[in-house]
């Protein structure tokens, strides 16, 4: 006889769910002493619930497979919402288990008493309160069916205490998943022939089309057809460097990305939506399409995108096509005054093959794209859903689904202050992580969107919004106090020095960068990069762009 939180982990370990990251209270105990129950299952400690839910992020990129988060009723839930927002939009697998109070408790109001499932609707299109332990185990296995797709999204199950405790629980068995259906024969019949007509054409990648399969079979046909690749602005993983086709991802500043899709007559979509931009701005398009150009969609997010793709590249005569693919192409060590983008040049030059890259570094990060292309091949995890403080987090996690592959995690100051917290689960977990703090001591970004939505009349107190220098922050000792090894580095030697150690030695660094904000070298050094990578620029749109960017 078992209880139902036993039975309960049972069910997910049966399934292949063996990490939970967990942040419990009271009403989440029996679940916790369940635990030892069950050896298969790693729980995983964070000390606050954007965290949790973050690493479970992160996990479920890198794993392909879900984590489970347990969380306390609705305001531990409500706590982690950013990072299961994130995990929303990148279509992640995540199965939350929310703890509530005992079903007869309900009636009280008590104190932490709350509408868990207005919390979870958010972010969790499956959502189910179990009403007895019975059919706990039955729910359990329906959400994980839901979480795992395609497409992969959070499932949120809540366990009240009763249910948890009481006697009666049987495992129940995994969920069958059908495999998804490839692309019918009339849709790539037509997206064959738009692509082998007249036209400028691109393709469009997103979620599990940046993997390495479809990638080789995108390629072949992009080979083949002459057609443009783009991939999502902010890919949920993306498989890059040396031995892979190279992927232009669509620019965060929609002035720049309609200058990378101007002009196209068909936009093919592969696992992604059409463009818009992140923002809307007085005066500028929100919708990046182009007028005139026609949109397919080869696979939608339930699809099966490999097979679409490779029935596409039949479709198209590419099977013996040869591919684009990177080669590998170093961009040396970095020298001079100490920037950002010293810090991204130094990680394109020393990354060890498999890394995988979490980019939240904002500003800081503009350039690691360019200098890490031709790198060894590695993941790229990045911000999905624009709801900072996930980079830290989502480490964890990737450290823990792939302990064989270096993890460096790059992070804005202001950004890394959300959930610093994961750095206490590093050092407690032992996992290989490279954290690099950019300390440009200010909302940098925002400085830029400032100018950009035309808020006029910021005076001081609107700028100090931005500003992060009053007190400095001191990433060391928040480092040292959770147990990482820490060091600040202000010079491009001592980077180099400091990461290079970090390469070889072992468990969690972190490093912080102390750089002045990219916001001059956006003016004076990025745009020269962004405006290059974009063929063949006319002037007035060049002249355009700068004053859009840096008016
Ligand atoms: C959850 C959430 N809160 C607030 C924001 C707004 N926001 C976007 S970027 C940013 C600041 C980022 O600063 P930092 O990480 O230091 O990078 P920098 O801009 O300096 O390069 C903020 C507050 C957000 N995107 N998500």
């Amino acid at each position: 006889m078992s209880n139902g939180a036993n039975a309960l982990i049972q069910t997910l370990v049966d399934a292949g769910i063996t990490t939970c990251f967990t942040n419990p209270g009271t009403s989440e105990m029996h679940f916790v002493a369940a635990l030892d129950t069950v050896p298969e299952m790693r729980a995983v400690l964070a000390l606050f619930e954007g965290v949790a839910t973050g690493a479970a992020d992160g996990y479920g990129r890198m794993a392909d497979k879900p984590a489970a988060t347990l969380l306390h009723l609705g305001c531990g839930l409500g706590n982690g919402l950013a990072n299961l927002h994130n995990a929303r939009k990148g279509r992640v697998p995540i199965l939350n288990i929310v703890g509530d109070h005992a079903t007869h408790h309900v009636q009280y109001d008590a104190q932490l008493q709350s509408d868990i499932e207005t919390v979870a609707r958010n972010v969790s299109p499956w959502v189910r309160t179990s009403k007895n332990t019975q059919d706990l185990c039955k729910d359990a296995a329906e959400a994980i069916g839901a979480c795992m797709g395609p497409p992969g999204q959070v499932a949120t199950l809540i366990l009240p205490a009763d249910v948890s405790w009481g006697e009666g629980g049987v495992p129940a068995a995994p969920p069958v998943i059908t495999p998804p259906a490839a692309a019918d024969d009339a849709t790539v019949a037509a997206i064959a022939k738009a692509l082998q007509g007249e036209g400028k054409k691109a393709i469009l990648l997103g979620g599990r089309a940046l993997r390495t399969p479809a990638l080789m079979a995108v390629a072949r046909i992009a080979a083949k057809t002459g057609a443009k690749l783009f991939a999502d602005v902010f890919p949920t993983r993306l498989e890059r460097g040396a031995g892979l086709p190279p992927v232009e991802r669509i620019a965060y500043l929609a002035e720049l990305a309609s200058v990378q899709l101007s002009g196209l007559d068909h936009l093919i979509l592969v696992d992604a939506k059409a463009p818009v931009s992140f923002f809307a701005y007085p005066g500028k398009e929100s919708y990046l399409v182009p007028e005139g150009c026609q949109l397919h969609t080869l696979a939608s997010f339930t699809q099966d995108v490999t097979g679409s793709l490779d029935k596409l590249s039949r479709a198209v005569g590419a099977d013996q096509a040869t591919p684009v693919l990177q080669a590998l192409k170093r961009p040396g060590l970095p020298r001079g005054k100490f920037t950002a983008d010293k810090v991204c040049k130094a990680i394109g030059q020393l990354m060890p093959e498999n890394a995988i890259l979490v980019d939240e570094a904002q500003t800081s990060g503009i350039m690691l794209a360019m200098y890490t292309a031709g790198a060894p091949r590695h993941d790229v995890l990045t911000l999905t859903g624009g709801a900072i403080g996930q980079g830290l987090p989502s480490a964890v996690g990737a450290a823990i689904a792939c302990p064989q592959r270096k993890v460096i995690a790059l992070a804005g100051d202001g950004s890394a202050m959300y959930t610093i917290q994961a750095l206490w689960t590093q050092a407690r977990e032992k996992l290989d992580v490279i954290n690099i703090i950019f300390n440009n001591r200010s909302y940098a970004i925002l400085n830029v969107e400032l100018q950009r939505v035309g808020a006029v009349g910021a005076g001081d107190k609107a700028k100090a919004q931005l500003d992060l220098r009053t007190p400095p922050i001191d990433f060391v000792h928040l480092g040292e106090g959770m147990g990482v090894a820490s060091r600040r580095v202000t010079t491009t030697e001592e980077f180099l020095a400091a990461f290079e150690h970090a390469l070889r030695t072992p468990g969690p660094h972190l490093i912080e960068a102390i750089v002045p904000p990219t916001l001059a070298g956006l003016k004076l050094r990025v745009l020269p990069y962004l405006l290059q990578s974009l063929a063949n620029l006319p002037q007035p749109i060049a002249r355009a762009l700068k004053s859009a960017i840096a008016p």
